[in-house]
């Protein structure tokens, strides 16, 4: 097999700076290109090239794969859910634009393999709410939702039509510590970890009963390199895989985070963020990924807690 030869579009996010990370150890650092509309991510200095990159400027990424042979492209580039929904226009604009324009050089090009990630965000309130099935009711409620659900349609479109590899997870929220998510719903799963050792207390955007599905970002990016080394034919599912990590809610995680630091506290001021995830999922039912692709997640909340409060005070003290 011919060396494969990986670019990353909006590398220096949440997930996108431990993917890097992970495919430059499997690709090696010369073989992979994060790229980001924002100056590099300063966990991706020092560890091979870097470049500025509009995911949405079509032109020059059709040059770059020309130019420098890339065989697979990760497009991480999205307006997440809250900013999705306080600016609509944009979240449709750099969640489909890009992802049309991607699939069109996809297929002028004919590119090994496409990633692009979905998210729990598809399903909304006429769904199941709980264990929600790989292929259920889905009718999505937030414009971050609907831009991933359509992007889902159109992936399966060039699939089929184009005979693609194009490959997707429906990633529930994730947790992590290396860089700070960017705009969703479930971002207080993370800033508890940060206030808590800060400041020993907490004050969340969500109701203390509100369950969603999460999952470690550890996870999460095996669970992405899993999937894009799985033999195509097994692949089976419609649209992207359900992934199950873990499920809690605002009280059950600080219940967990007060075992470790027996003085914190949390308190509850639900804004808009709110109705978002009311018609979210509260867990997901992924035995499609388990039969397809052997996926198994490692981290329960006990072993995520434990991690993040560990890296977090790590990263503070850099
Ligand atoms: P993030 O917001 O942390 O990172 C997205 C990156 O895209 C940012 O670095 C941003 O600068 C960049 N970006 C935005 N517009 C761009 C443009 N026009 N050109 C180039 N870069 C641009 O998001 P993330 O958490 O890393 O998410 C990556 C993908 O995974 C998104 O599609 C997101 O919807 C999906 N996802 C994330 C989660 C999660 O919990 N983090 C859950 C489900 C799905
Ligand atoms: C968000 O909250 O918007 C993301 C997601 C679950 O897609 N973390």
């Amino acid at each position: 097999m011919s060396q494969e030869k990986v670019l990353l579009l909006g590398a220096g996010g949440q997930i996108g700076v431990e993917l890097t990370e992970q495919l430059r150890k499997k690709f090696g650092a010369d073989n992979v290109l994060p790229t980001d509309i924002r100056a590099e991510h300063p966990l991706l200095e020092s560890m091979g090239r870097y470049a500025v990159v509009d995911a949405l400027d079509t032109q020059k990424i059709k040059e770059l794969i020309q130019e420098e042979g890339f065989t697979q492209v990760y497009l991480l580039a999205a307006v997440l859910s809250a900013t999705g929904e306080q600016n609509p226009q944009l979240a449709w604009k750099v969640n489909m634009d890009s992802l049309l324009g991607l699939l069109e050089i996809g297929k002028e090009l004919k590119l090994n393999k496409i990633f692009w990630p979905s998210s729990i965000a598809v399903f909304g309130p006429t769904s199941p709410k709980q264990n929600t099935p790989q292929s259920t009711v889905i009718e999505p409620s937030s414009m971050y939702g609907i831009t991933k659900y359509a992007g889902e349609n159109l992936c399966a479109y060039y699939n089929k039509k184009f005979d693609m590899d194009i490959r997707s997870i429906r990633y529930p929220g994730l947790i992590s510590y290396k860089s700070p998510p960017g705009g969703g719903t479930t971002d207080y799963a993370v800033d508890i970890f940060h206030k808590a050792i800060a400041e020993g207390s907490f004050t969340s955007f969500l109701s203390e009963d509100t369950y969603l599905p999460m999952m470690f970002m550890e996870d999460a990016i095996r669970a992405t390199i899993e999937l894009m080394d799985a033999p195509k034919e097994n692949l089976k599912a419609q649209g992207g895989y359900n992934l199950s990590g873990m499920s809690f809610s605002p009280k059950e995680i600080a219940a967990a985070i007060t075992k470790h630091i027996p003085s914190f506290t949390i308190d509850y001021a639900p804004d808009f963020r709110q109705q978002i995830a009311n018609d979210w999922p509260a867990s997901i039912d992924d035995t499609q990924a388990q039969k397809d692709w052997n996926w198994k997640a490692n981290y329960d909340l006990p072993a995520m807690v434990k991690a993040m409060l560990v890296g977090v005070k790590d990263t503070a003290h850099v």
